[in-house]
């Protein structure tokens, strides 16, 4: 597929100052009667042809100042319409369009989800709404009317406010919504249908007062209250972190059944996968709660970092989404725990990004070129994004980056901005030169940071080297990252604060060069070096520690991240190289620290007891990754683990058993202790098969809410036989009208990591439940096996390859993005042991020969293979 390049960005050379819509809203017609008030940029070129996106659109009609377009003046192509010779004043358009939102198998554009009207509009399906100039740096005032069967969509939202709304003869009605906030067609939505809503007031700083709603399926309003509490509190959060209020007089989120993304942050009119935004105790586990939060704030954050503020082209992706990661980020660590949240964080960094990063579908932050857009949702984008603001505010420190933040916003308001004016607003409040930080956006890779220590008692000094590699383009040395390193000195009973070097600044070495040492003074005992405290940068981090001195910062460290990463390296060690006298020691220093204050912070020590992935495990290994190796080990320490530990961890599952009658309340602390009793059921089983079996049957039996519920199902999913699967048949019984609780019994079952999951993937597929034309429904099914189940989707036969490559296939005529999104799972595969890379090319080879792939799949495929 033909490239897109960051360097051909021109402006455009008309713009569209407002826009009239009057759709009616039918299923299989749906008419488009569109206005826009257009004229010359003078920043383009004058007198060039007006190219308007267009795709899968029936025009009707056409007229140019109110008089119908003559044939030679324009012409239609699959990609658009073209109008040869425009006026060179200001002029109106006005098309009619009709589309079939039935058949939008896509879900990009307008279309239909379990009967509601719906639209998703980014990154480019505008087009697919009307004829536009569908790019991010023409931003006009909407206007929409919409009309519609009065019973088919008793409901009719739009973007802004709703200025009106009333009858259409006897069976249809309308509403018309006004927008005042320029924004580019990527933001706009509307929605018909009938829907539920759960809806409150909130008044913002600036004495507006804002109502607020969320809609859901009818009958389900009462599992829209969290997301609707979510909601109030981004609101408030965003004006005290941030000072970003709200600026119109309703906020709507939309909850939809059939959607390819997680949600989206249409101006005033949130629409989002159901999945986050339904939740009772009974369906939803914690982890879904944190998820609804998380994406709440995410989608309302963007109202600033993306709306007020957008991007200028696709390129500047990350400046908004990065942006609005870290600041979802900082919501839900204030929300909830701080420590625990960046360590989840950065596990979900690991898990997603540095695979991507470190394979054929590595790009930089900001991309310099696509062929598809929106293959570049990506971890990416997202996270390492996030991360490039992280370290920013580590550098500059949090008062010069929340000044930053506001000249950012005061300075491109109502603007599509580039990385360059984010950055621009940082140097402008401190002065500083960010030419060189700004190598982070440019530059794929994971770097590596490497440190060694080196003791002096005589001169009790303590030096640290430390020096960072990231192979530039053609494998040469680019030039050095600016990473900022936190770090310092922990001896025998605890930091050493004593211990002092001029190089470091409220705990943080800047390394700006290839190399560099540091040296500390005042250091009265050999100390171990606690480096990269809080995951300071997104880097590799290579320090030689033995396992005793990682047990030391386990114990005495004051960074919590850093403390929990000592029990990582040494278990990632251990599931690399066993060792079994080196696992007694961890297991006795594991069980000191669970003694000493597993029950004074839960949610921390269940992040302790998690082991590293499989994932990660592959991910730690140059090449020749054998998945069965790894998973082999990895059940081995985890069973010696849960035997040498289960005193305490029986001592803690009665410590943390619920009160009885007591209510479920989603709230960080509760979910801790949740974490840490189901964490120890799981390591006993995992050590102890048969008694875990029994035991996470019972536990299941007596489960008051998903979360505990899930938690025995998946401990009980480990061990086969009879118990595993009378349970499993119960949950699909219980469940069998809660399609999103069915997608959890899709994705345990579906990462079994045995030899029998790939039958009974099969099976599942004929599940009345199941359905390739639901996103959800095939992410929580085949996703789950093509990304979490290592095992059998590598299986050296092949036949897991081609399960997932079946349904690549079988998806793409329809839904071209799910379809390549789920090709990704073969991102790694190079890395794999030779019999099974073979597999993996053949695969990937067999989808290659198909005919009339979508663009989507053609690019990831394309760079998969390169
Ligand atoms: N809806 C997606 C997100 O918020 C894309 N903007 O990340
Ligand atoms: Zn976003």
């Amino acid at each position: 597929p033909p490239l897109i390049r960051l360097e051909e960005y021109r402006p455009s050379d008309y713009l569209i100052d407002r826009v009239d819509l009057d759709i009616r809203l039918d299923p299989h017609a749906a008419r488009i009667d569109a206005t826009l008030a257009l004229r010359p940029n003078p920043a383009g070129v004058a007198g060039a042809p007006l190219n308007l996106d267009g795709d899968d659109l029936r025009l009707v009609s056409a007229a140019l100042d109110g008089a119908p377009l003559s044939p030679d003046a324009y012409t239609v192509s699959p990609a658009g319409l073209s109008l040869l010779t425009p006026p060179r004043q200001p002029f109106s358009l006005r098309l009619v369009t009709e589309i079939d939102p039935t058949a939008n198998t896509k879900l990009m554009g307008l279309y239909r989800s379990n009967g509601v009207y719906c639209t998703q509009c980014e990154a480019d399906g505008f087009r697919r709404i009307t004829y536009f100039l569908d790019r991010p740096d023409v931003m006009a005032v909407y206007t929409t009317r919409i009309e519609a069967d009065r019973t088919e969509a008793p409901v009719l939202l739009g973007n802004g406010n709703r200025i009106e709304a009333g009858p259409v003869g006897a069976d249809r009605h309308f509403a018309v919504w006004h927008d005042p906030h320029p924004k580019p067609a990527y933001l706009f939505a509307l929605v018909g249908g009938r829907l539920g809503k759960v809806e409150t007031q909130f008044t913002t700083a600036e004495g507006r007062a804002v109502t607020c709603a969320v809609y859901v399926e009818p009958g389900k309003e009462s599992r829209a209250d969290y997301a609707l509490d979510a909601v109030i509190r981004s609101m408030q959060w965003d004006e005290t972190a941030f000072g970003r209020a709200y600026d119109l007089d309703v906020f709507n989120v939309v909850a939809v059944s059939d959607f390819n993304m997680g949600a989206m942050e249409n101006k005033g009119l949130n629409i989002f996968n159901d999945k986050y935004v339904l939740a009772s105790p009974e369906t939803a586990t914690d982890g879904d709660y944190a998820a609804i939060e998380a994406i709440i704030a995410h989608e309302y954050f963007h109202n600033w970092s993306g709306n007020r503020v957008t991007c200028r082209d696709w390129f500047q992706l990350c400046l908004k989404e990065g942006l609005t990661v870290f600041r979802d980020q900082e919501f839900s660590s204030d929300m909830r725990s701080r420590p625990v949240h960046r360590i989840a964080e950065v596990r979900s960094l690991r898990a997603r990004q540095f695979p991507e990063d470190a394979g054929p579908l590595r790009h930089p932050v900001r991309p310099r070129a696509y062929a598809e857009i929106n293959n570049f949702y990506t971890a990416t984008v997202y996270d390492k994004g996030a991360e490039i603001v992280r370290m920013l505010r580590t550098l500059i420190g949090a008062p010069a980056f929340r000044a930053g933040m506001d000249r950012y916003f005061a300075d491109n308001d109502g603007r599509a901005a580039t990385v360059e004016d984010f950055l621009a607003a940082f140097t402008a409040v401190t002065g500083r030169d960010l030419t060189d930080f700004a190598r982070w956006y440019e530059r794929p890779g994971t770097p590596r940071l490497s440190v060694t220590g080196r003791y002096d008692p005589q001169a009790a000094r303590y030096t640290l080297r430390l020096a960072q590699s990231l192979p530039g383009e053609g494998g040469q040395d680019g030039a050095p990252l600016v990473i900022p390193v936190a770090l310092g000195l922990v001896g025998s009973a605890g930091p050493l604060e004593a211990a002092t070097s001029a190089q470091v600044r409220e705990g943080v070495f800047v390394l700006d060069r290839s190399e560099a040492e540091i040296v500390f003074g005042g250091v009265t005992e050999e100390p171990v070096p606690s480096v990269l405290r809080d995951f300071s940068a997104p880097v590799r981090l290579d320090l030689a520690l033995t396992d005793a001195q990682r047990m030391r910062l386990l114990a005495q460290d004051s960074d919590p991240f850093n403390r929990w990463q000592a029990a990582q390296d040494v278990a990632l060690r251990l599931i690399l190289k066993p060792d079994a006298g080196r696992m007694e020691a961890f297991a006795e220093a594991l069980g000191r620290f669970l003694d000493g204050e597993a029950l004074a912070d839960p949610a921390f020590a269940a992040l302790v007891l998690a082991l590293p992935s499989e994932g990660e495990a592959a991910d730690a290994l140059p090449a020749d990754v054998d998945p069965d190796a790894i998973h082999q080990a990895r059940v081995a320490l985890r069973a010696d683990l849960g035997r040498s530990l289960r005193p305490r961890l029986e001592r803690i599952d009665a410590a943390l058993a619920p009160v009885p009658g007591a209510p479920y309340s989603p709230d960080a602390a509760s979910a801790g202790r949740r974490a840490l009793r189901n964490a120890a059921l799981d390591l006993i089983a995992a050590g102890d098969p048969a008694a875990g079996a029994a035991w996470a049957a019972e536990r299941l039996a007596g489960a008051t809410n998903m979360t505990d519920r899930l938690a025995a199902l998946a401990t009980l999913a480990l061990i086969p036989g009879e118990t595993r699967e009378a349970a499993l048949a119960d949950f699909a019984a219980r469940y069998a009208d809660e399609p999103l609780v069915l997608d959890k019994w899709f994705a345990i079952q579906a990462q079994i990591p045995e030899a029998g999951t790939l039958e009974r993937i099969t099976r599942l597929q004929d599940h009345p439940a199941f359905t390739l034309t639901n996103p959800n429904r095939v992410r929580a099914l085949i996703g789950s096996f093509a990304f979490g189940n290592p095992t059998q989707f590598a299986r050296p036969d092949g036949a897991g390859f081609a399960c997932v490559a079946r349904t690549v296939a079988a998806l793409d005529p329809t839904n071209p993005q799910v379809a390549a999104r789920l090709l990704t799972a073969f991102g790694s595969w190079r890395r794999l042991e030779k019999s099974r890379s073979a597999k993996a090319a053949e695969m990937l080879n067999g989808i290659k020969a198909i005919r009339g792939l979508s663009r989507d799949t053609a690019d990831i495929l394309a760079r998969t293979l390169e």
